[in-house]
């Protein structure tokens, strides 16, 4: 409708006006994607958009996601702006795992390397031997492994457990879990793929280990959407966020995507499959954030410096070990 192309064509202005570019998100809104591929942003993985963003000559980096994406954001390019459309859209995994709560933890496994996910705060991944995002989690582990190391993870337990089923190294696990991928109910999925034969199951390992029991292809979101593109079959039943299915609709537009059974933790709610956080990102917050001129801007993300150099060691380990 008229209102939304006027939206859209005011955000376009101001991306150019406020010298910024919009690093976006395979989960949030269709619409936030959209804009990014068409006023040559990114729409990706949090491995992908870090790399963007430190790359991109942008003075203003707009990151639509969740907050640890923006802080990952300032990590890597402190003298860049880093906005968000709010600094409200949380992660279930970076809230269950407090700074001082996961120091105590570790402080129990002196002799081991800590991993963290990339879901953390700045001042958990300040902890960290090294971060990842879950497309190289499980290659990094093996070459910790292989130099005979233990690794302490968190947050995430399912992709810990995922990851020590998959290379067999000795670690110790923080108990944390994503409140969508968490949803996922085996017992459903079996049901769905009864009546779907023909279909592959794709799912992201932060699902329960009975739902990536019965994966044709586990992996990130970026390996997800390759497989749909890749894979003969021609139904994907896919257990992540379906935030992913813009892209992968775009990626494969004949194939047929099928969301995975959710355990529907609201009455309302029979599929429920995407973030509540995600979700807070739209095309009014972003107008609204790149409007706002004040020094500083309310939706701009800022880091404490001594925390930001020590999470940048661990950070840069990631893309240097991804490179
Ligand atoms: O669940 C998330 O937040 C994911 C998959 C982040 C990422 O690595 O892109
Ligand atoms: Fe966090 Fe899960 Fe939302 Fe990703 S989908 S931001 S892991 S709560």
């Amino acid at each position: 409708d008229t209102q939304r192309d006027e939206l859209v064509r005011r955000i376009k202005r101001l991306l150019i006006e406020r010298n910024a570019v919009l690093v976006a998100h395979y989960y949030v809104d269709e619409s936030l994607q959209r804009l990014a591929d068409e006023t040559g942003g990114c729409v990706s993985d949090s491995l992908e958009m870090a790399r963007f963003g430190k790359e991109h000559p942008a003075a203003t980096l707009v990151v639509a996601g969740v907050r640890f994406m923006g802080e990952t954001a300032k990590i890597l390019s402190p003298e860049k702006r880093v906005l968000m459309p709010t600094l409200e859209a949380e992660c279930s995994l970076d809230l269950g795992c407090p700074a001082d709560e996961f120091a105590k933890f570790r402080a129990q496994y002196p002799d081991h390397t800590v991993v963290v996910y990339s879901n953390t705060s700045v001042d958990v991944k300040a902890q960290a031997d090294y971060v990842v995002t879950s497309s190289i989690a499980v290659p990094l582990v093996e070459h910790l492994r292989d130099q005979g190391k233990k690794v302490l993870w968190a947050p995430d337990k399912h992709l810990g457990d995922y990851i020590r089923r998959t290379t067999g190294a000795d670690m110790v696990l923080w108990d944390g879990s994503c409140v969508v991928h968490d949803e996922f109910r085996s017992w459903a999925l079996e049901d769905l793929r009864g009546r779907h034969p023909g279909a592959a199951v794709l799912v992201h390992p932060e699902s329960p280990r009975e739902v990536i029991h019965q994966a044709d292809v586990v992996g990130s979101t970026s390996q997800l959407i390759a497989a749909v593109k890749d894979r003969p079959e021609q139904e994907f039943i896919v257990a992540t966020d379906k935030g992913i299915f813009y892209k992968m609709q775009q990626a494969a537009p004949d194939k047929k995507l099928i969301e995975a059974p959710t355990g529907g933790h609201s009455a309302t709610c029979t599929s429920c499959a995407h973030c509540p956080w995600m979700a807070m990102n739209d095309l009014v917050s972003l107008a609204e954030t790149l409007e706002d001129t004040n020094e500083p801007a309310k939706n701009e993300i800022f880091v404490d410096e001594t925390a930001r150099q020590k999470a940048l060691v661990a950070t840069q380990r990631m893309l240097d070990f991804a490179a």
